[in-house]
């Protein structure tokens, strides 16, 4: 597996799959999320909705995966994951996060993907440290079972940080 770190719009790439950074509901929201719903265009909340319910308003719960067509995006398919709310790192956040992308990873897999974009999951609004969070997925990310996708990119929205994770994928490799 051959892991970028790159700085872009995540809704840009030429990818098989773009990971989205969802929450349970899956219906859109701000961030990555709403970008993603925005130039995914309004197919991709109808292919949301029609996903089950596992509980009122939880289509995918913390650290689970689920995927749809990219609908108007390049990237074929929107694997969708939720992430852990940052509430201070001893409440399973960091096997939380780790299971978000290694489920993706795992769908991505299924769907024979031989490419895969990552944003930087739960570092916006559920706030978590983004050094940390570096250091969890890149960790999941190389500890990956073989087979999976060729490439994996991870897309940072800005330089500062593309530069941690770049830092943390050199101490992990
Ligand atoms: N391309 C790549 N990365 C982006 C883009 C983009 N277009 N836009 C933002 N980012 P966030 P979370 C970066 O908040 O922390 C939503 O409302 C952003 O700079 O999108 O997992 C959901 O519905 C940050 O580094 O996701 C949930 O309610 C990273 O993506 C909640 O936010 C993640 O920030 C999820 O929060």
């Amino acid at each position: 597996m051959n892991i970028e770190i790159i700085v872009s719009d995540i809704t840009a790439l030429d990818v098989d799959a773009i990971v989205n950074a969802a929450n349970p509901t899956l219906l859109g929201g701000g961030g990555v999320d709403g970008a993603i719903h925005r130039a995914a265009g309004p197919r991709l909340l109808e292919a949301c909705q029609a996903l089950p319910e596992l509980s009122p308003g939880v289509r995918c719960p913390t650290g689970e995966a689920r995927i749809t067509p990219g609908f108007e995006l390049t990237a074929r398919y929107i694997i969708h994951t939720v992430g852990p709310v940052w509430l201070g790192g001893g409440s399973g956040e960091p096997e939380q996060l780790a299971r978000c992308y290694r489920n993706s990873l795992t769908l991505a897999t299924e769907y024979d993907l031989a490419s895969i974009a990552f944003p930087a999951i739960s570092c916006g609004v559920y706030g978590y440290p983004p050094k940390r969070a570096a250091r969890v997925a890149l960790r999941s990310l190389l500890d990956a079972p073989e087979g999976g996708p060729s490439q994996v990119l991870v897309c940072c929205f800005g330089r500062d940080m593309a530069d941690i994770w770049r830092e943390a994928l050199s101490d992990a490799s």
